[in-house]
C-alpha cells in the first residue's frame, strides 16, 4: 500500500510511534510517505520505501499565527495525488485529523483518500478537552474513516469526554524486541535509575529526583535523566537543593535510547497521566523493570509485582521503596526483569501489532 503518515516530528511518544510504525511498514514492503514540518527524529532516511515531504509554512506580517494546518492539508493533498496514496494515517488528533479531512475534500473530485486517526493521550485528555479545541476535535474524530487509540483506557476516555459514537479500535503501542533487548552479558548493571521523557509537568520528572534522594544513601544509586523540556531546569535545581546533583546526569535529547536503557536497573515513570507509557514498554523490552504510577493505560502494560511496580501519583516514598527492593534484592530484580522482557515479547512486539494496522488499512480502503 501507499501510506501517508503525519505526526509531530519532535521528541514525544506519538511521533516516535508514528515513525517506528512507518519504518516497520516500509520493511514489510509498503511505500510510506512522511508529511510533516520537520524530519521525524527517529526516521532513518536511508530505508527503502521511506519518503519524507516537508511542509513549508509561509509567513506574512498579517498572520499572528502562521496557518500550519492549511499548509499541511495542501501538502497532504499534493503528495496523495503525486504518489497515488491509498490512505493517510495521522497521529495526534490536533490539528492533523482536521488537515487530513481538508486534504480528503480537496482530492475528492479525483480520488478517494480515506484517513485513519490515532489518538495518543494528551490530544484527548488535555489539549482536546480545552473548550477552544473541543468541538473540532470531536468533529475530526467522527469524520475519520478509522480511529484507533493506544489503550483501552484512552478509548473509554474519548467516549466519556467527547461522546463520540464512531468505533474506536484499541491498538496498543509496540516495540521492536530485537532492537530493544537486554545487555548481552546478562550481568547486573550496577545501581542505575533512568527516566526518559519530554520533561513536561505531566511527566513529573521532579519526582525522580525525590526518589533518588531517598535511595541514594543505602544504595549509592545514580540517575540518568534522558530528554529535555520545561521541567529540566527545575529538576536540576532540585537535585542541587537535595544534595544529589553529583549522582544525577542530565543527558538531554537522545536519538538512541535503545543503547541507554539496557545500561539501567530501573526505569522511573512517575507521570500524572499516561495513556499508555511507551517509555515503560521500551525499558521492559530491555529487561529493565519499571516503577511507574497507576494511571491511565499503564496497567494494561505493567502488572504490579509481576513485571514492574505501580504506585500512586506523587507517592515518592512508595516509589522509592520499590526502587530499594529492586536494587537490593538481586533475585527479585532478575525475576521482574525476565517477566518484563517476556511481556514485551509476547504481547507488544512489532510482529503482533503492525499487522493490526495493516488489517485496519485494508478495511478502510475496501470500504470505499
Ligand atoms: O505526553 C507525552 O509523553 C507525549 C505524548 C505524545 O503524544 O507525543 O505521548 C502520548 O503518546 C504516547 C505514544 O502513544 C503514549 O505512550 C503516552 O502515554 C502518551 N502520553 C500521555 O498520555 C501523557
Amino acid at each position: 500500500m501507499k501510506i501517508g503518515i503525519t505526526c509531530y516530528p519532535t521528541y514525544g511518544g506519538s511521533g516516535i510511534v508514528a515513525t517506528e510504525l512507518g519504518m516497520e511498514l516500509a520493511a514489510r514492503g509498503h511505500q510510506v510517505h512522511f508529511i510533516s514540518y520537520a524530519h521525524p527524529i527517529r526516521l532513518n532516511p536511508e530505508l527503502e520505501g521511506v519518503h519524507y515531504h516537508e511542509v513549508e509554512v509561509a509567513n506574512y506580517p498579517l498572520f499572528a499565527y502562521p496557518p500550519y494546518c492549511l499548509a499541511l492539508a495542501a501538502r497532504m493533498a499534493e503528495v496523495a495525488e503525486s504518489y497515488q496514496l491509498d490512505l493517510l494515517h495521522v497521529h495526534y488528533a490536533i490539528p492533523h485529523s482536521v488537515s487530513a479531512l481538508l486534504a480528503q475534500q480537496m482530492t475528492a473530485p479525483k480520488r478517494r483518500l480515506p484517513f485513519v486517526t490515532t489518538l495518543h493521550g494528551t490530544d484527548i485528555t488535555l489539549v482536546g478537552a480545552e473548550p477552544s479545541y473541543f468541538n473540532i476535535t470531536r468533529f475530526s474524530i467522527e469524520q475519520s474513516d478509522g480511529v484507533t487509540a493506544v489503550s483501552r483506557y484512552l478509548v473509554d476516555r474519548t467516549v466519556e469526554v467527547f461522546g463520540v459514537n464512531c468505533p474506536i479500535e484499541t491498538i496498543h503501542n509496540f516495540v521492536n524486541c530485537e532492537q530493544y533487548a537486554p545487555a548481552g552479558d546478562g550481568a547486573r548493571r550496577g545501581k542505575r535509575l533512568i527516566h526518559v521523557s519530554n520533561f513536561r509537568p505531566v511527566k513529573r520528572p521532579l519526582d525522580c529526583i525525590h526518589v533518588l534522594a531517598r535511595v541514594v544513601k543505602e544504595t549509592g544509586a545514580e540517575l540518568w535523566m534522558v530528554g529535555d523540556g520545561p521541567e529540566r531546569g527545575h529538576a536540576e535545581r532540585l537535585a542541587h537543593e537535595l544534595g544529589v546533583d553529583e549522582r544525577v546526569k542530565f543527558l538531554g535529547k537522545q536519538d538512541h535510547v535503545e543503547r541507554l536503557l539496557p545500561q539501567a536497573d530501573v526505569l522511573l515513570l512517575p507521570s500524572e497521566h499516561e495513556a499508555f507509557g511507551l517509555a515503560a514498554l521500551e525499558a521492559m523490552a530491555c529487561g529493565v523493570p519499571p516503577v511507574a504510577t497507576r494511571v491511565g493505560g499503564v496497567a494494561e502494560l505493567v502488572t504490579h509485582g509481576v513485571d514492574g511496580f505501580l504506585e500512586p501519583v506523587g507517592d515518592v516514598e512508595g516509589q522509592a521503596a520499590r526502587v530499594m527492593e529492586l536494587l537490593t534484592d538481586a533475585a527479585l530484580h532478575q525475576r521482574i526483569s525476565n517477566a518484563a522482557r517476556e511481556t514485551a515479547r509476547t504481547r507488544f512486539c512489532t510482529e503482533l501489532i503492525i499487522p493490526r494496522y495493516e488489517q485496519l488499512y485494508r478495511r478502510v480502503v475496501a470500504a470505499g
